[in-house]
Parts: structure tokens; sequence; C-alpha cells
């Protein structure tokens, strides 16, 4: 049995991440190494982001790890808000996040956008990268009731319906953070 720790405490994507490994692989949360940190999160980018809380991990709990950081990058907002996805009002509230990217957004007819998950994995000294994205268009206005996040405004390509219209089970078939996940996998699977 190999025992990694994943740097989060969110249960959703610790189960996702279970599921695809196997039972193999022994995935720990923050919360079960006794990590209450708030660990630091200050890169310009997801690499960047991933790398610095895997290396944060590794220096204080001397396991090996993997980290993830995802978002949105809507191309004519200069691919905002990118890392501040989560915090893009300047605060957690994804209802003003939201209404913050239909207003900067207006009337734009360019509605391109993709979400990307970049997952930093390290064991022993060394470190490997994952990544994922899905391409698709920024609506006009929400739609749908599932998901998280700005999944009522994002509609991936070739589909008619939002990220939040799809069940849980066909966004995973397809998302960002499933591509990313399934290279990380395959990876562990193939080396371990
Ligand atoms: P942790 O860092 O605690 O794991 P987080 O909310 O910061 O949680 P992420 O780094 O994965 O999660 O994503 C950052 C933000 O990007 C997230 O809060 C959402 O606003 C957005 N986001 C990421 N993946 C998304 C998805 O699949 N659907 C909709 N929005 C997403």
């Amino acid at each position: 049995m190999i025992t990694l720790v994943f740097a989060t405490n969110n249960a959703h994507k610790l189960e996702e991440v279970q599921a695809v490994v196997g039972d193999r692989f022994h995935i720990l949360t923050l919360a079960e190494v006794g990590c209450n940190d708030d660990i630091p999160e200050t890169g310009n980018t997801f690499e960047a982001n991933a790398a610095q809380k895997s290396a944060y991990l590794q220096a204080h709990y001397e396991y090996d790890c993997f980290a993830d950081d995802s978002g949105l990058e809507v191309d004519a907002l200069g691919k905002e808000p990118g890392v501040f996805s989560a915090r893009y009002s300047g605060s957690r509230d994804m209802e003003k996040n939201i209404d913050l990217l239909l207003q900067r957004l207006g009337e734009n007819p360019d509605r391109h956008a993709r979400f990307r998950t970049v997952i930093s994995l390290r064991i022993g000294d060394r470190e490997y990268f994952f990544e994922g994205s899905v391409e698709g268009d920024i609506g006009f206005e929400r739609r749908g009731t599932g998901g998280f996040g700005y999944d009522p405004l994002f509609t991936p390509r070739g589909f008619s319906k939002t990220f939040a219209e799809m069940t849980a089970a066909e966004k995973n078939a397809i998302s960002h953070r499933a591509i990313a996940v399934a290279g990380l996998a395959d990876f562990l699977q193939r080396h371990y």
C-alpha cells in the first residue's frame, strides 16, 4: 500500500481521486495528517500554486504528496479570473464572482473560455505535473443548478448544456479535473 497526502480537505475531491487511483493507493487528506495550516498559495499560475502547496506539505509533513489548483480562463478578459477564480470579487461568494464576470464581459461576442486544473505530485525529490483542460463558452446568463463555482456560465464545446445542467457523471466524463486526475492515476499505476 502506497500512502500519499492530497492537499485538500474537500471530501468530494478526495472521493473522486481515490475512486480513480484504486485501493493500492491510500490517499490522506490534510486533516488526516493533522495539517490545519493555511498553506500559502501566492503564485501567478496554476502550476506555481500547485507546486507551492505540494512543496509546503512535503517539507512540513514528510509524506509524498500531491496538490491541485484550478480555475477559469476567459480569453476576452486576458485569461481572468485564472488563479483568482475562487475570490474574483474579493470574496468567496460565487454569486458575486459570477456577477462580476458577466459585468466585465458585457455584450462582448467573444465568449471563449476554458477550465484548467494542474496537479503537482512529489515523490521523494522528484516532481511531476499533470494537467487537464476543457474548452467552452461563457453564457450571457446563468443556466442550471448542479455543480459548483462558475458551472452555470460554462458550456463545454460540442455540448448544448452548461456544466450546471449536466449530471455529475456527465461533467466528470469531460471535466478538466477528471482529465488531470486520470493522468495522475495512470502515472501512479504504471510506476508504483
Ligand atoms: P481548495 O483549494 O480548497 O481545494 P478551491 O475552491 O480553491 O478549493 P480549486 O482550486 O479547484 O478549488 O478551484 C478554484 C476556483 O475555480 C473554485 O473556487 C471555482 O470558483 C473555480 N472552479 C474550479 N473548478 C471548477 C469547476 O469544475 N466548475 C466550476 N468552477 C470551478
